[in-house]
């Protein structure tokens, strides 16, 4: 049987993970991110197609493709996530389940890190918890996904 497939989308900078600014957003590397949603996307049996883009059209072409392949999306949009109406609406355009997540608690920072055009096309939001948030993005959408097929 064909696993369901979620698209794991990451916007600019998060390939700067690890290599700067620690004490916000840890150590570990965006390739450390992809093996903890490989392993957190096994045991919720799910099949994941993990990608990062520095590009606003690209990561909209890439929700886009979701349509009619993917099952849902969980997607880190980055400040992105803060100024792009063209992102929130691919993600309204495609229905599909949508997961948002940061790693840093974006409310403990600056007033222009509050609001998400991401949130509003969002099932759900997880900030705040490092990099387990994916994983507990990736929980979230199996159990909605489960929920939609039954
Ligand atoms: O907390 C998050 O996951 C963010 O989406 C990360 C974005 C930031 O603009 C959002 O407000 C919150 C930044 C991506 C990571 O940027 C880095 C820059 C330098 C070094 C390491 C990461």
């Amino acid at each position: 049987m064909e696993l369901p497939l979620v698209y794991v989308l990451n916007g600019p900078n998060l390939n700067m993970l690890g290599m700067r600014q620690p004490e916000i957003y840890g150590q570990a590397t965006l390739d450390d991110v992809e093996q903890i949603c490989i392993q957190n996307a096994e045991q919720a049996e799910i099949a994941i197609d993990f990608r990062q883009t520095n590009d606003e059209g690209e990561l909209v072409s890439w929700i886009q493709e979701c349509r009619g392949r993917a099952k849902g999306i969980i997607i880190n949009a980055g400040a992105y996530s803060h100024t792009s109406i063209a992102i929130l609406d691919a993600l309204l355009s495609v229905e599909l389940p949508v997961i948002e997540v940061h790693i840093s608690n974006i409310y403990r920072r600056e007033s222009f890190r509050h609001h998400s055009y991401v949130s509003q096309a969002a099932m759900g939001v997880i900030c705040g918890f490092g990099l387990q948030g994916y994983a507990l993005a990736l929980a979230a959408i199996a159990n909605l996904i489960l929920e939609e097929d039954s």
